[in-house]
């Protein structure tokens, strides 16, 4: 096989180029073939060396599918430890984004330079990683502590232009980077530019003292995570050891990280965010119907955010409502919303300007006639909503694609009321919509391949997450979001409080405890929807029996002051509530529970073990295409922890036969019917095999 690494000489300069599609990974190959490269350049007559990246990016560092295997030599840190002692001037030219391993084969470098829209960073950490290619030791050293624990805790990278003004590249190149370099490489020795090896570059005065100052921010941030600290340790060594000793720390850390379970998960969600966007059976070339209008139904909280989202995206908008002031009022709320994101720095005003230039507002259905998408999002009724597509159905061009933004309602019921279901779909939104990053697709039995298609692409272009699901209740995140829920609710009638609970589960890792998710959410929200179920669908009423008292006392939740909690109208702070904890006791009474104290491990093991087995029955029905779609969805849409790799990478880490187990006893606690264990644990169990092996032998992805 050709090497994907070549070495050519261009006007005397050593040219080493790396073509490894589609990133440019460090595999062994590339590794072996830099040092060729470098070893040739050492040994040939050439003034300079050139490394460059061919297609769309630098390298986006090591190959992440080699981890967990056992390392093969060259190693990175051998291979940048060889570019910086090269005693010919060596420069990298960076292009697209230069990542992890990547920028560290450009930190080794003597010089960098790199086109204005290039990246750099050092997203080691979404790994749960550090840098260990010298990338800890050699970014203090050319670009300052706080820039470098920035850009190593972060994980995000920096646009060429700062990274310039930071110290960490040198150049940046105008037209194409190949000529752009050569010519900076020939200025550079005509200046007689002394080889420049950053491990031998100087630390900042009061490095120290600046790494110390920034411990207790990087900890706070890092939330349960191990890799940020790590980090940090590293930097320390850095500032305050010899580069040999600092680096030799960072090989230790790097190889703890690698052992931990917190990167293993890390590592599961990279690769499971990205088959979450592919559809087994969907050809990747499935031709896509070209989307450029879209046009949205209801102008509520939902809808507005959808019309953010896809104006942000350059989509035109129409917003529909019924009447003018209701699309007066969703106008002013997108108002509001750009007003905030300008405030917090997410937007500059300009783009705001023009993001919201793209959104009309109408009340009539033949405004919206040519849109290419319309995504309806009105009140949560079935009836409502076959009204509205019997409607689209009437206005709306052929093969346009009607998209429902329905949280529970069956999808299969919606396209039923067209006489086209060919091109309905599910497009479930998280609320805030334009904040949210997860978007449920649910396709039915009749949608057409090219609006599923269509659909996975207007997803990444509105910089969301896709994951597919089939038509259920709740679909793939609500149905499980109900037995967790339902638990939440039980344990507080059983001897919880909602600081108490929420608290579990805080600690755990979850962004927010689950009671005041409800409230941040509205408790009303959940009752609705249950008003809207026959009386034999509703479930067990005592689990709902404090959030309906709640809500039929106007405590809906943050929106109303109050909720489980009383909420600080001035900083919205929650505030523990005797009150609700008097309504808990009294329904506890009238249901003949007696109140005990329930811990903490029995709260998390209730919550995610019911969680993972719902989830488990969703992958088991076909419902959810794999496991690690509903780790997707738990970690965009619910704020699980993505250290923790998803209520199915977690319980497959602590084991399935655990989980079956446990299952097994708090069926014969808590009754049967709740706690009746997934068809696909059993089997896995019975088989002895993991989530993760089952998946793998299924179809790899
Ligand atoms: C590291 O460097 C450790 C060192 O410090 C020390 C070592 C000793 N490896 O995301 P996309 C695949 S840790 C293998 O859809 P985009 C990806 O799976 C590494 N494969 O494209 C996908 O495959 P498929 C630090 C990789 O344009 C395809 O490439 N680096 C790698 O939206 C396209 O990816 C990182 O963490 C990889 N490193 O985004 C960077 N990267 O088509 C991770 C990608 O089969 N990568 N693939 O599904 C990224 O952030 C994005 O992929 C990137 C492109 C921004 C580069």
């Amino acid at each position: 096989m050709s090497s994907p690494v070549s070495f050519d000489v261009v006007d005397n300069i050593g040219v080493i180029t790396i073509d490894n599609p589609p990133v440019n990974a460090l595999s062994l190959a590339v590794r072996a073939g830099i040092q060729n490269g470098i070893r040739e350049a050492g040994q040939q007559d050439v003034d300079a060396v050139l490394i460059i990246c061919a297609g769309r990016t630098f390298c986006a560092g090591a190959d992440i599918t080699e981890f967990g295997k056992p390392p093969k030599s060259p190693w990175l840190p051998e291979v940048v430890d060889e570019i910086e002692a090269c005693d010919k001037l060596v420069v990298a030219a960076l292009h697209g984004t230069a990542l992890g391993g990547g920028f560290e084969v450009a930190l080794a470098s003597h010089y960098r330079c790199a086109v204005a829209d290039a990246a750099v960073g050092l997203p080691e950490v979404k790994l749960g990683l550090l840098p260990g290619a010298g990338g800890t030791q050699r970014t203090p050293r050319l670009g300052g502590v706080v820039t470098a624990v920035k850009l190593m805790t972060s994980g995000v990278p920096m646009p060429a232009p700062q990274a310039l003004e930071a110290g960490l590249i040198d150049h940046i190149v105008d037209g194409d980077l190949k000529a752009g370099a050569i010519a900076y490489i020939k200025s550079l020795l005509a200046d007689n530019a002394p080889i420049r090896r950053t491990s031998e570059m100087p630390v900042e005065p009061g490095a120290a003292e600046l790494v110390a100052g920034l411990r207790e921010e990087v900890a706070t941030r890092a939330r349960g995570q191990r890799a940020p600290l790590r980090i940090l340790e590293c930097v320390e060594q850095a500032v305050t050891k010899p580069f040999a000793e600092g680096s030799e720390r960072e090989r230790e850390l790097f190889t703890e990280s690698m052992q931990d379970p917190q990167s293993a998960a890390l590592r599961h969600v990279f690769f499971a965010e990205r088959n979450a966007g592919k559809i087994r059976g969907l050809p990747r070339n499935t031709p896509q119907r070209d989307i450029e209008k879209v046009a949205i139904i209801g102008a509520g909280t939902m809808g507005g955010g959808i019309a953010m989202s896809a104006a942000n995206a350059g989509f035109d908008v129409q917003l529909l409502d019924i009447d003018e002031d209701a699309v007066a009022r969703g106008l002013s709320v997108i108002d509001r919303n750009y007003g905030g994101t300008v405030k917090r720095g997410k937007l500059s005003e300009d783009a705001a300007r023009a993001c919201r230039a793209r959104i009309q507002g109408t009340t009539e259905y033949a405004a919206i006639a040519d849109a290419d998408l319309v995504i309806e999002a009105v009140f949560e009724n079935l009836d409502l909503k076959k009204k509205v597509f019997a409607q689209l159905d009437a206005t709306m061009k052929p093969g346009a694609i009607l998209a429902t933004n329905t949280s529970y309602q069956d999808v299969d019921a919606i396209a039923a009321a067209t006489g086209r279901p060919q091109d309905v779909i599910g497009l479930h939104f998280f609320s805030p919509a334009h904040v949210m990053n997860l978007l449920e697709i649910v396709r039915t039995d009749k949608t057409a391949d090219d609006v599923l298609a269509t659909s996975m692409a207007f997803a990444k272009k509105i910089k969301k997450v896709p994951v597919l699901s089939r038509v259920c209740y709740g679909f793939i995140g609500n149905r499980m979001l109900s037995v967790y829920m339902r638990e939440a609710q039980l344990c507080l009638l059983e001897g919880g409080t909602p600081a108490s609970v929420d608290a579990a589960m805080e600690e755990w890792g979850m962004a927010m405890g689950p009671l005041s998710v409800g409230d941040l959410a509205g408790l009303d929200v959940g009752y609705k929807a249950r008003e809207s179920l026959p009386p034999g669908e509703r479930g067990d009423p005592k689990v709902h029996r404090v959030t309906d008292i709640l809500v039929e006392s106007g405590r809906l939740g943050q929106k109303t002051g109050a909720g489980f909690y009383r909420y600080d109208p001035d900083t919205r702070k929650r505030i523990p509530d005797p009150e609700v904890v008097e309504i808990i006791e009294k329904v506890a009474n009238e249901y003949g529970i007696t109140r005990r104290d329930i811990d903490a491990e029995e709260i998390v093991e209730r919550l995610l073990f019911g969680l993972a087995n719902e989830g488990l029955r969703i992958v088991g029905e076909g419902i959810a295409q794999r496991p690690g779609d509903v780790d997707i969805v738990y970690i965009y849409g619910y704020g699980f922890p993505p250290h923790r790799g998803g209520p199915l990478h977690y319980a497959d880490s602590v084991g399935l036969d655990h989980v079956l187990a446990r299952i097994r006893e708090f069926g014969e606690r808590f009754g049967e019917e709740l706690w009746t264990p997934a068809p696909l644990l059993e089997e896995l169990v019975a088989n002895k095999q993991s989530l993760a092996d089952w998946q793998e032998s299924n179809d790899g992805v």
